[in-house]
């Protein structure tokens, strides 16, 4: 059985939240951060990348959200949830599911600019961002979820970010993403993975 290696407070519970959505089984392995709020040394062993989430499927490990996200479909969930070349969501699909990562991009930069807003880069970061902001709220202008009609992986993959009060989720431009955002909240997919594995979710004792 497929095995999500669940960091504490971190984006590990979105594959918590895809497997409910699939309805497939898995296990779940808890790792919980130190004191200093890194992950532990049992998360970092499990893969050189060093990141979580990582999935464990028999002797294997794989990182990286969407690469994970795109093998459980594929692998175990018939390709559910997930947008294929022959359909005309595929273009905004695959656009969506690289949100994530892009908007880490900028946070780490912002991180490291320590809040300054002076400089080429902070207005390229600020630049890039509000271009984000732009799309995503245009996107949700237009339909329900971000790759069209269908609720689909690209939001699974998108909505940390969009949630997150330290990346987009504390805008108060974005009225189209704030309503999403408490949509998608309701799902009984997301409350069930929210309870098992969201940041006020508590760890076992054993652990
Ligand atoms: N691009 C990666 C980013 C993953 C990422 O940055 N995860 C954070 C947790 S939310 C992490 O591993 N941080 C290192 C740490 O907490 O020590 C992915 O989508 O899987």
């Amino acid at each position: 059985m497929l095995i999500i290696h669940h960091l504490g407070v971190s984006q590990s519970d979105r594959i918590v939240w895809l497997m409910e959505e699939l309805g497939l089984p898995y296990e779940m392995v808890w790792h919980k951060r130190g004191a200093d709020g890194l992950m532990p040394p049992s998360y970092v062993a499990l893969h050189p990348a060093a990141t979580a989430p990582v999935v464990q499927d028999g002797d294997r490990m794989l990182s990286e959200s969407a690469a994970i996200v795109e093998y459980i479909c594929h692998k175990y969930g018939g390709g559910r949830l997930t947008v294929g070349p022959d359909q005309s969501e595929y273009f905004d699909y695959l656009y969506w599911l690289q949100l994530n990562n892009n908007i880490l991009g900028l946070f780490f930069t912002k991180l490291a600019l320590g809040g300054s807003q002076e400089g080429v880069l902070a207005q390229m970061i600020q630049r890039r961002e509000d271009g984000y902001a732009r799309m995503a709220e245009q996107a949700l202008a237009a339909s329900p979820y971000l790759a069209g009609a269908e609720f689909t992986a690209a939001d699974i993959m998108g909505l940390y970010c969009l949630r997150s009060p330290r990346m987009l989720g504390a805008r108060d431009d974005l009225p189209n993403v704030r309503a999403y955002v408490e949509r998608i909240a309701q799902r009984p997919a997301y409350v069930r993975a929210h309870a098992i594995a969201g940041a006020d979710a508590v760890p076992p004792a054993s652990i």
